[in-house]
């Protein structure tokens, strides 16, 4: 599994780092910024001759040379790929943690972060173990890339004990001069030891030998070569004698800085055995206050077990806190990440709500992105116009007030940034759902512009007549939501489930296929999606949200999941559409240009797979649920793990599919961690699997175990109060709560603080 990776994040970055020492990183400046570069940066407009051809990525590389034998590895593993005596990579919440034995030395590394600073803490344990003293020199070697093509350089700074690199951003625009004046240019790496020698050149570490076997390696001492308009490189090196069963500490320091003065600072607060303890007990701290509602889980499945426990919570937790460290989140990410928070800490959740409609439009719709800071800009993807922001707000209320029934923040006003209105969360909601009403055609569908939740959906309705069927059904879906809400706020909500019935009639006169629902009808009036396309014949999207819409029957539902499990279910899980596209469809959109397998274009697209899981329990089908919800997560057998090659810590936002007509690579995971699949799988474990859903009567208990589990057991907490659940089979199902038989397994007057006991007997055979 070469690129089984662990990812850690704090306020102000991310890293992932693969188990060979590969890694990818970034602080936040506050938009996103990289301190350590690929070799070059390829330029759209023009050549970059000068700067040189590269053979690595960035990484954090350890190479350690006996000096008597003059045996050379490096740890993790690149970039000397010398095979060793013994791997182990952990990743565990708080860390990343790698025991390697080669020749005789042991060497333990260790990657944490501190939580509110940019700044990678590593430490670095050498030990003989050998019966015989070895005379060992050590190197940390980190390549810092081309940092920028205007003006870059290295150096060792001896008062600071650390290499120093410095740069200036690369800019054109003169207002970006003032702009940059506040970036951290500099990138250093801070030894607690000094060294006996150093290396900033790239090249000059490299000689000739290459990054595999570097010059700067195999001689006695290094050069301690600067670099001057050259991409650097942090390199040391310590010569160590270590007696038998010796052992020597190093800790480092690695990070962007804006100058000395901070890299000072970084180093009295961190830099020692006690600096790096207290960030990492800070940094538990931080983490413990992103467990979710689930605790304890015990079922027949281990591994599923720890991923609710522990893994699945802290990336709902990362999303929902750090808004994937973007500074103008997708408006319907910040508000479905905000839907795992629910969960998590309601409180972020409210907050999240409240900023999104601090944004929204006069007309009542949201805006394609929500700037997070004064000045940020909409970029990339927020500058193509999406049609399906709004409708996330009534989905996001529904979690919301089930979870935690705070029927105030509908009454909370929210002042509007486009024209200093104040109106009520519900004035707002209420105006978004109106704007969604309206934006329909003659036919009653609703548009879709440069897209909807898919965002490679450009070409469907850029002319402004295209349709989307699954924005249809999720508008209805979301009115449906907000109609309820309207009910328990003791308003009237019949003009809401008017307009959701109506959409709902819609989508069934003119995109009904037989046995499954079309996608959408471009601009010239061709449906998609259908029977008698080639490609992309059949997408999941409508059907999930055609079952949460109620736009499907008993007989259309029970149709649809056999069209599902005939053209779209696989090994690795359920496919978002089928069979993918192999070329351009210039009514459809770049999202039939993406290679087959990948990402929308046919993947096993985990967003979309929960969303069809979570309409499945809703509507009976809790085996196939399960089944393709376990499917999501790597393992547990080795097969499984080596064809997704990714560990099961995350759930990444696709794995690739198309296996019917590209097997090569299915399964195989894209390890992005950023993806609105954490909180959509939170919730279907909490409501759905685990069957614990709020509402504003109390908490409904109907767990939904596969039919292979014969017991379970978990901790739910629940507005204050604990909930200590165990569920087995038998004749008389039942849900009795602290000894008394409760009615519909809902429990109701529940008390903050205090702990229930809950026993459920489900079905023999469900
Ligand atoms: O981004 C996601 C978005 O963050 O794609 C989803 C969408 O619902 C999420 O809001 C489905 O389209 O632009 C592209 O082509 C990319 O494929 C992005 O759409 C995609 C990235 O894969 C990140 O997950």
């Amino acid at each position: 599994m070469p690129h089984a990776a662990g990812f850690l994040w704090n306020r102000r970055m991310m890293v992932n780092m693969t188990a060979r020492g590969y890694a990818t990183a970034q602080f936040m400046q506050p938009e996103p910024s990289k301190y350590a570069h690929a070799q070059i940066q390829e330029a759209q407009h023009f050549m970059l001759p000068e700067q040189g051809t590269y053979a690595s990525h960035p990484g954090r590389f350890f190479f350690v040379k006996d000096r008597d034998t003059g045996c050379i590895f490096s740890a993790p593993h690149e970039p000397a790929r010398v095979p060793v005596d013994n791997f182990t990579f952990n990743v565990y919440p708080s860390l990343i943690c790698w025991n390697i034995e080669c020749r005789g030395i042991k060497i333990e590394l260790q990657l944490s972060l501190p939580v509110d600073d940019a700044c990678e803490l590593w430490e670095v344990r050498l030990t003989n173990l050998d019966k015989a003293r070895k005379f060992l020199s050590f190197y940390p070697a980190f390549p810092l890339g081309l940092l920028s093509w205007m003006n870059q350089s290295a150096t060792f700074d001896k008062s600071l004990n650390s290499v120093v690199a410095d740069s200036i951003t690369a800019y054109q625009k003169t207002k970006d001069y003032f702009k940059n004046k506040s970036l951290k240019d500099k990138v250093f790496l801070a030894s607690e030891l000094v060294p006996e020698a150093y290396e900033t050149c790239q090249s000059v570490f490299e000689g000739e030998g290459g990054l595999h076997k570097p010059d700067a390696v195999t001689a006695e001492r290094m050069s301690g070569s600067d670099a001057s308009y050259e991409n650097p490189i942090a390199a040391m090196q310590f010569n160590h004698e270590l007696n038998p069963g010796e052992t020597k500490t190093h800790r480092f320091l690695f990070g962007p800085a804006f100058d000395k003065a901070e890299i000072q600072r970084l180093k009295d607060k961190y830099l020692s055995a006690s600096g790096f303890d207290n960030a990492q007990r800070a940094f538990k701290q931080y983490l413990a206050a992103g467990r979710g509602a689930i605790s304890n889980m015990v079922s027949p499945d281990p591994q599923f077990d720890a991923f609710v426990n522990t893994w699945l919570p802290r990336q709902v937790y990362f999303h929902g806190e750090t808004h994937r460290l973007s500074t103008d989140p997708q408006t319907r990410n910040f508000l479905q990440d905000a839907i795992g928070c629910v969960y998590i800490k309601p409180e972020i959740s409210r907050k999240t709500l409240l900023k999104a409609l601090s944004q929204q439009h006069a007309n009542g719709a949201l805006p394609d992105g929500i700037k997070l800071y004064e000045g940020a800009q909409l970029k990339y993807i927020n500058t193509v116009p999406h049609v399906d922001h709004s409708l996330w707000l009534a989905l996001f209320l529904d979690a919301y007030l089930n979870e935690t029934a705070d029927y105030t923040i509908l009454a909370e006003l929210v002042e509007s940034k486009e024209d200093g209105k104040q109106l009520s969360v519900r004035e707002r909601t209420d105006a978004a759902m109106r704007y969604l009403m309206d934006a329909v055609d003659q036919r009653g569908l609703h548009y879709i512009l440069e897209g909807d939740w898919n965002d490679p959906m450009n070409m469907v309705g850029w002319k402004g007549k295209g349709v989307s069927g699954w924005m249809s059904l999720a508008t209805a879906f979301a009115l449906r939501l907000w109609a309820k809400i309207c009910k328990d706020d003791n308003r009237d909500g019949t003009i809401f489930e008017e307009g959701a019935a109506a959409l709902n009639a819609a989508v069934n006169q003119h995109l009904w296929d037989g046995d499954w629902f079309g996608r959408g009808i471009t601009d010239d009036g061709v449906a998609f999606g259908v029977r008698t396309d080639d490609e992309g014949k059949i997408y999941l999207n409508p059907q999930s949200f055609a079952i949460l819409s109620g736009a499907a029957s008993k007989e259309q539902t029970e149709k649809m999941v056999r069209s599902v499990e005939e053209h779209l279910e696989g090994p690795f899980g359920v496919e978002m559409l089928g069979p993918a596209y192999t070329h351009m469809r210039e009514d459809i959109g770049r999202l039939t240009q993406k290679y087959p397998g990948v990402a929308e274009n046919g993947s096993v697209y985990n967003h979309a797979a929960t969303f069809y899981i979570y309409a499945l329990y809703g509507a009976g089908y809790a085996d196939k649920a399960s089944e393709l919800l376990r499917k999501m997560l790597p393992g547990p057998d080795v097969k499984d793990y080596l064809a997704r090659g990714q560990l099961p810590i995350f759930v990444p936002n696709y794995y690739r599919g198309a296996y019917r007509t590209h097997p090569k690579a299915a399964g195989r995971s894209s390890h992005l961690f950023n993806t609105g699949t954490a909180a959509w799988m939170y919730r279907v474990v909490v409501e759905g699997l685990l069957g614990t859903t709020g509402s504003s009567e109390g908490l409904r208990i109907d767990p939904k175990l596969p039919a292979h589990w014969p017991s379970l057991r978990f901790t739910r907490t629940f507005r204050g109060a604990t909930f200590n659940v165990e569920v087995t089979r038998g004749t008389r199902p039942r849900v009795v709560c602290d000894g008394k038989q409760v009615e519909g397994g809902l429990i109701t007057d529940i008390q903050s603080g205090k702990i229930y006991s809950v026993e459920v007997i489900v079905a023999e055979t469900q």
